[in-house]
């Protein structure tokens, strides 16, 4: 693509409209940069760029991905872009046109994207390959220095990214699990599910987790590797009596025993660490070397973070579970959990997992907006504090698991932080909660 004749609008000036516009400064015939925001515009001025939305001349909209275009309400630039038959891409899609040669592995999912692409960057820097990281994750690709040919650049695609990448082809691409997310943003569950298989579309390779009900079907429509950790798959990679086991070649091959991996617990690790092998593999990296990175890997911050342990206590940070869904898997992964939730909540509060707390919970201990409608939810079931603060929540929690394991209830227990819930009525984000 010829930048230089090219008159190109920035929509959106978050982490993506920054970076792009950044970019494309000085390379294209004219630049200007839209954002709906008060905040958005000031920033947009004092950064020097034309503040504009007329799409008269324009070629190009970058389009940033958190930007409505077709619901719940179509963005106006969105409608007379297509009035006027301008695609909407995202910055992904652009730098893929400018960098074809590289080899982009994506990983896209309800559930599991950070894990596995930190997963698959730690497994492809133990086994010294070049390696970048960028997409949902948090770098917008702009941020990263040229990519070579030989490089791999691992992308995290949201539901959003996957319907403004029209150019984009995937050396290979793994598609972990399809779970109702952003219903409201993609229309219903056809839309958003549709935006997960572009991935399959784009990609040369195609790896497919079987474990959620709508891969079936999408099996039956690709050909793809299968991933599982409910069913030996043939062609492919699963989970079987806490094994790893490679199936690619038609010969199953015990790789892994997944006891051995640290800061991976879980099915649901199960899955991100069987597509993560799978997708080296298919990258042509070692079998008995990626196993062995695999076991060194840390674990990503804030997602069942190991904190501590003493007195048998164990603390675990799992402030990225924003939502019922996110806390299942923790739930499932620990025992005896004194579970510490609250926040901004979302709708229908924890309503879905109130089988699995009452199962695996021993107390929970609430904060912020949530207090209430939790106290609601669960408090005919299991014993309930409201201590208000995150602060007072760890001291609360840690006080009465003491005294439960003082009085030979239970022999060590899990201090949870899994909140179901946003940060925002109390912290800036998820990281500061954590
Ligand atoms: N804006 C408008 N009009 C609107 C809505 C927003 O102009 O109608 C403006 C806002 O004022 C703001 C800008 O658009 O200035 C924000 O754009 P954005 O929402 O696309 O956010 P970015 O900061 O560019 O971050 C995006 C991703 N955000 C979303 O998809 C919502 C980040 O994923 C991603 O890390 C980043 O690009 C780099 O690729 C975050 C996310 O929440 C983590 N993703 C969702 C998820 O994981 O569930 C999909
Ligand atoms: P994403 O990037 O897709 O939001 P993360 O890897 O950040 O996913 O994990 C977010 C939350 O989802 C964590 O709290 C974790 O417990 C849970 N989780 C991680 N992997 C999976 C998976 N494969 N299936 C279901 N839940 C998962």
């Amino acid at each position: 693509m010829d930048l230089k004749t090219k008159h190109v609008l920035v929509v959106g000036f978050g982490k993506t409209g920054q970076s792009v516009a950044r970019f494309l400064k000085d390379k294209v015939e004219s630049l200007a940069v839209w954002d709906d925001s008060e905040k958005g515009q000031k920033a947009i001025r004092e950064a020097g760029y034309v503040l504009s939305k007329s799409l008269e001349k324009i070629d190009h909209i970058l389009w940033s991905p958190g930007i409505p275009h077709y619901a719940p309400q179509p963005n106006p630039i969105a409608v007379e872009a297509k009035k006027k038959k301008i695609p909407l891409i995202c910055d992904i899609d652009l730098f893929y046109q400018l960098n074809p040669r590289a080899k982009y592995i994506g990983i896209t999912g309800s559930n599991g994207k950070s894990t596995t692409v930190s997963l698959l960057k730690h497994i492809f820097e133990s086994l010294k390959k070049f390696v970048y990281l960028a997409g949902n994750i948090g770098t917008p690709i702009f941020d990263l220095p040229k990519v070579k040919a030989s490089d791999f650049v691992i992308l995290e695609l949201s539901s959003y990214q996957l319907e403004l990448c029209p150019n984009l082809k995937l050396k290979i691409g793994g598609l972990l699990n399809i779970t109702p997310d952003h219903l409201a943003r993609h229309d219903g569950m056809k839309k958003y599910s549709e935006a997960k298989e572009n991935i399959l579309k784009m990609a040369e390779k195609k790896i497919l987790c079987l474990d959620t009900p709508d891969a079936e079907k999408l099996a039956e429509k690709y050909n793809v590797t299968p991933v599982s950790t409910e069913k030996e798959v043939a062609g492919g990679v699963y989970t079987k009596d806490s094994y790893l086991v490679n199936n690619l070649s038609g010969k199953s091959r015990r790789y892994l025993n997944l006891n051995d991996v640290p800061y991976l617990k879980g099915k649901h690790n199960a899955q991100n660490i069987a597509m993560a092998f799978s997708v080296a593999k298919l990258a042509k990296l070692c079998g008995r070397r990626t196993s062995q990175a695999i076991k060194t890997f840390k674990g990503l911050a804030h997602r069942q973070e190991f904190v501590k342990s003493e007195n048998g206590l164990t603390y675990i940070n799992d402030s990225k579970a924003t939502n019922a869904e996110a806390v299942e898997p923790a739930l499932k992964t620990f025992e005896n959990i004194y579970l510490i939730a609250g926040g901004q909540a979302k709708e229908g509060g924890v309503k879905e997992i109130l089988p699995l707390i009452q199962e695996k919970v021993k107390h929970v201990f609430l904060i912020g907006q949530a207090m209430d409608l939790f106290a609601n939810q669960i408090g005919s079931l299991i014993p309930v504090t409201k201590s208000t603060m995150l602060s007072q929540a760890v001291k609360d929690a840690t006080t009465q698991a003491y005294a439960d394991i003082q009085s030979h209830k239970i022999k060590s227990a899990t201090i949870l932080l899994s909140p179901a819930c946003a940060s925002w009525d109390q912290f800036d984000s998820f990281e500061a909660r954590g």
